[in-house]
């Protein structure tokens, strides 16, 4: 483990992340209409199943819909000073394309805020995590229809002007990049990946840019304290060998998801971008209106962080390990969590440090954390989780936040992904825990569902009372 005392800035946030798919549960009560998420009982690595399942875990989760009172005071009791949640688009419009929203959807957040509030928490919102309501999909193929971006731009209204006064920090849409490489989970796309051509799959990825910065235009009218913000998935590439060629292929790699940031930093897609789209033979339908939506910048770049890759020319050796959806070549120099995502500290002050020098906003690491299986065990009377593993692994990803802020990045805030356990994204298990809290659940949706403190709980809740001088 490392061990250095970074510094940390004032008035830095500290907390954790959920999703609601993941976290809340009733999925089919007031009046939420299903998402992509309630036919995708087996994440990501099963055909979606047109009809909700008994067998789908997302459909009760770790039941934050009930207890995010007791949910909420265990965060307060860490110390949390920020909680990164999403709004389950399908609770506000249960269609998706309605117009007006559904009240009780509404009122189920103002409940959360309260919590909040009464606990000095500050939100960050995520408008859309991989929360597509299913009729969107079912009717639009998802975000490749251009009139997903009205129906977003409606639903993001009616978030700035409910919850606006009480809501400073906003994100878009999660993990936007994942688009590319996850088209069903993040863009709501049904069409089967093997059909789906090129051309369908980047107008997608526009449709999105455009209604993400639809979205930041209407808070500017709204609610013009509001911070807007993009999340991007990071994974920091690095040359498998010192060969030019290599290089070259690291950024090209790179390309593919710095592009999300550099359109919502700078407002207009970059000419590498222009020339992949030539190149492919793709004619992305593109309106002067689209052109001068985009023009409407975020306030800040938030990003999830959980691993980096290898990248090579050499074909022979593109060994692909498993990735955080988007894969990328095995680094031999690293160790790997047992779903092989490699565990590299190091790459998060190098990704903070390429973001802050490449678009000059303020950084959020909003996921970070190690998915692993927890065992509850009674220590002194007590259950609970002896997750030494999880305390190093956070303990040496803060320290590296810690060395960039040294280094002059400027970074808002650290969010700890899965702070209290949930479903797991893609494999749709409770078994690949990242909490801080255990969620008695299991895989076979046995499990009393109460909640118990884990070591790393304890842990946390020093680190943030020193603001990080503990580490
Ligand atoms: C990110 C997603 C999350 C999340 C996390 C961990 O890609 O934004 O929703 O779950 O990864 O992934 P998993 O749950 O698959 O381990």
């Amino acid at each position: 483990m490392t061990t250095r005392a970074p510094g940390f800035p004032d008035g830095f946030l500290w907390g954790g992340a959920t999703a609601a798919n993941q976290v809340e549960g009733g999925f089919d009560e007031g009046g939420k209409g299903p998402s992509i998420q309630d036919v995708m009982a087996r994440g990501l690595s099963g055909p979606p199943t047109i009809a909700p399942t008994p067998d789908n875990l997302k459909h009760v989760a770790s039941d934050f819909y009930h207890r995010y009172v007791e949910d909420i005071a265990l965060f307060a009791e860490m110390g949390f000073t920020v909680y990164r949640f999403s709004i389950a688009w399908s609770r506000i419009f249960p269609r998706g394309d309605e117009e007006q929203p559904n009240e009780e959807g509404l009122a189920f957040y103002d409940r959360v805020l309260d919590e909040l509030e009464k606990h000095g928490i500050e939100p960050l919102v995520t408008i859309s995590h991989y929360e597509t309501p299913l009729h969107l999909a079912q009717t639009y193929d998802g975000w490749i229809s251009r009139e997903l971006i009205g129906f977003y731009e409606r639903y993001a209204r009616v978030l700035f002007e409910r919850y606006g006064n009480r809501v400073r920090y906003w994100l878009t849409f999660n993990e936007i990049n994942s688009l590319l490489h996850a088209p069903l989970m993040s863009g709501g796309i049904l069409t089967p990946r093997e059909r789906l051509t090129d051309q369908d799959l980047y107008q997608a990825m526009h449709h999105e840019l455009v209604a993400s910065a639809a979205a930041t235009r209407i808070a500017r009218e709204v609610t013009p304290q509001a911070e807007i913000g993009c999340m991007i998935l990071a994974m920091p590439t690095y040359p498998l060998s010192p060969s030019p060629d290599d290089a070259l292929a690291v950024m090209t790699a790179d390309h593919t998801n710095l592009v999300f940031g550099d359109v919502h930093t700078r407002g207009r897609y970059p000419g590498y971008f222009l020339r992949t789209l030539r190149e492919r033979g793709i004619e992305l339908d593109i309106t002067d209106e689209d052109r001068d939506i985009l023009t409407n910048t975020v306030d800040f770049v938030s990003f999830s962080y959980y691993m980096s890759v290898c990248e090579t020319a050499d074909a022979d050796k593109r060994i692909v390990g498993a990735g955080n959806i988007m894969g990328g070549v095995h680094n031999p120099t690293l160790e790997a969590s047992e779903w092989g995502w490699q565990i590299d500290p190091v790459g998060l002050r190098i990704a903070l440090n390429q973001f802050w020098d490449r678009w000059q906003k303020p950084l959020f690491v909003v996921e970070n954390g190690i998915g692993a299986r927890d065992e509850l065990v009674e220590t002194n009377g007590v259950l609970t989780v002896e997750d030494d593993y999880r305390i190093s692994y956070l303990n040496d990803h803060l320290v590296q936040v810690g060395e960039a802020v040294a280094d002059g990045v400027e970074v808002m805030g650290y969010t700890a992904w899965g702070c209290i356990d949930i479903v797991s994204a893609s494999t749709a298990q409770m078994s690949k825990r990242y909490g801080l809290i255990y969620v008695d659940r299991n895989d076979d949706g046995t499990g009393t569902l109460d909640r118990y403190r884990k070591k790393s709980f304890g842990w946390y809740a020093d680190v943030i009372r020193t603001n990080g001088a503990s580490l």
